[in-house]
């Protein structure tokens, strides 16, 4: 924290007004279900991006960020898509939605501290949305922090920078896991009707451990592929009448996939209908304390991720038959895919036994070392 502090001296010449973070996250289940209107289970990291802020009195932002050691400036009305380019975006394009929804909000001064890891599908982009939103939220008297409402507001501006300024087509669970999650609790994410609903899930009764691995295969959200899928299922949802695919879960699949015309588009509307239903499939084994049945829930997602969504990669595969050859309860690919990290329930006795056998199927296999580390579930957003 100091060494923020100091930045944030040595740029503007005082201290800041406060200190905010907001915290990445992994999705226990309900992958690529966001933007179909569907469930996603969340938890936060205990890896935080932080920012320190202040106000000004002009229409400025002034962003640095301790790991790159750069500034930019841009003024709030110049803020567009595209501009500013790169990891600014973020910062700028959660001002400038909020501006648009009607708040008053001027200039920050901002200096980043991000302690989420950058390019592993951790959502570090969403850590830093949502610490600036807080942080904006707190210095221009918004008050938005204070309720689950403002809460989603403050998601939904997030998204907006991520979509409209750092064109990236996202659904909204990032930004919601780091708004809504809870210490010691996974979010069930209604993203139809925004609802959201706290599960305990809290391992260390257990024994067991929930395992993250950084394939460091690399992720880019922005790229085509996510687009493509997302796109399948708009095009499957007007085939078939509706807005969201999450309006036939609960149809007979085999009907609903007979309307479909190619095979493609059957794969991709099985795996968003199929994943739904696992989202809640783990809520029920998690309040039952059956965590054999949410490892084998996680290994069918990563079944369908991998064979009829197609999104997951040559590195996730091996964390997950790896984890799974060693001892695992489940494991699966975690996010949007096409590299980034995999998550893994391992009892804690076989912890060091399982990194140890997926570093060295990645040393095999001659790819990038991994990095494995034990998570818990943490806070959201919130003033340091
Ligand atoms: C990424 C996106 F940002 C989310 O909105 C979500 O679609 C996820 O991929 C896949 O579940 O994290």
């Amino acid at each position: 924290m100091p060494r923020l502090q100091d930045a944030f001296m040595t740029l503007t010449g005082h201290a800041p007004d406060g200190v905010w973070s907001a915290p990445g996250r992994v999705n226990l289940i309900g992958e690529h279900t966001d933007y179909n209107g569907g469930l996603a289970l969340p938890i936060a990291l205990p890896h935080r991006t932080r920012c320190a802020a202040s106000p000004r009195e002009d229409d400025l932002l002034r962003i640095h960020s301790l790991q790159d050691d750069s500034s930019v400036e841009v003024r709030i009305d110049d803020v567009a898509e595209g501009h500013p380019a790169g990891w600014t975006a973020y910062v700028a394009g959660v001002v400038w939605a909020l501006r648009k929804d009607g708040n008053a909000v001027r200039g920050l001064d901002v200096v980043v501290d991000g302690q989420v890891p950058l390019g592993a599908g951790l959502s570090s982009s969403a850590a830093l949305e949502c610490a600036v939103a807080a942080a904006a939220s707190d210095l221009f008297g918004l008050g938005l922090l204070d309720s689950s409402d403002g809460r989603r507001v403050l998601a939904a501006a997030c998204q907006r920078a991520e979509n409209d300024i750092a064109g990236a087509p996202t659904g909204g669970m990032d930004q919601a896991a780091a708004m809504h999650c809870t210490e010691r609790h996974a979010l069930r994410l209604d993203c139809l009707d925004g609802t959201t609903e706290q599960v305990p899930f809290d391992l260390t009764s257990h024994d067991v451990v929930l395992l993250v691995t950084d394939t460091r295969a690399s992720h880019a959200l922005a790229d085509g592929q996510y687009g493509a899928r997302r796109e399948s299922c708009e095009q499957a949802a007007e085939i078939l009448g509706v807005e969201t695919l999450r309006e036939v879960v609960g149809r007979p699949l085999d009907e609903t996939l007979a309307l479909l015309p190619d095979e493609v588009l059957r794969r991709r509307t099985r795996h968003v209908v199929t994943e739904i239903a696992r989202v809640d499939e783990v809520v029920s084994s998690l309040r039952e304390g059956d965590l054999a049945a949410v490892g084998r829930t996680f290994v069918a997602s990563h079944e369908s991720l991998r064979d009829d969504y197609e999104v997951s990669c040559t590195e996730l595969d091996l964390v997950v038959d790896t984890a799974m050859a060693h001892g695992a309860l489940g494991s699966r690919m975690t996010g949007g895919g096409f590299g980034g990290s995999a998550i893994s329930l391992v009892p804690a006795a076989d912890v060091d036994r399982v990194t140890a056998a997926i570093e060295d199927a990645f040393a095999a296999a001659h790819l990038t070392p991994p990095s494995s580390f034990p998570v818990t579930a943490s806070a959201p957003a919130h003033r340091d």
